[in-house]
């Protein structure tokens, strides 16, 4: 009796991942500088790939420095028309600690958001 329990809830389990896939809302996937990252030298943008596409027009990159101020150029873009890429300039950064922003709205019209830190030594 216990080990069917266990497969009903396994089955759920799948079901509910299934579900979430159907609609699967745009997360980051990787960026550049990586998240947590220690870079040597200032990059000149920051990019976020996502997990699905994202509309440029209501999704924004944002990157603040340990004070508190944004620091990056406000342009967030498609990079080279790629709907799941975004990328925003930044002018060179002085060494410190960088907190990326990222609130997006997926083109199944979801919104997501999130944030990741990363240095320059
Ligand atoms: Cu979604």
């Amino acid at each position: 009796m216990f080990a069917i329990k266990r497969h009903l809830l396994a089955a759920i389990l799948v079901a509910s991942f299934a579900a979430q896939a159907a609609s699967a809302h745009a997360f980051l996937d990787h960026a550049q500088p990586r998240v947590g990252s220690h870079v040597k030298v200032s990059p000149q943008r920051v990019i976020i790939w996502f997990t699905e596409g994202v509309e440029p027009l209501f999704s924004r990159i944002q990157v603040f420095n340990s004070a508190g101020k944004e620091v990056d150029n406000k342009n967030t873009h498609r990079l080279h028309g790629k709907k799941a890429v975004l990328v925003v300039t930044v002018p060179t950064l002085p060494p410190g600690r960088y907190k990326v922003v990222w609130h997006v709205v997926a083109e199944d019209t979801h919104k997501t958001h999130g944030d990741f830190k990363f240095w320059v030594k």
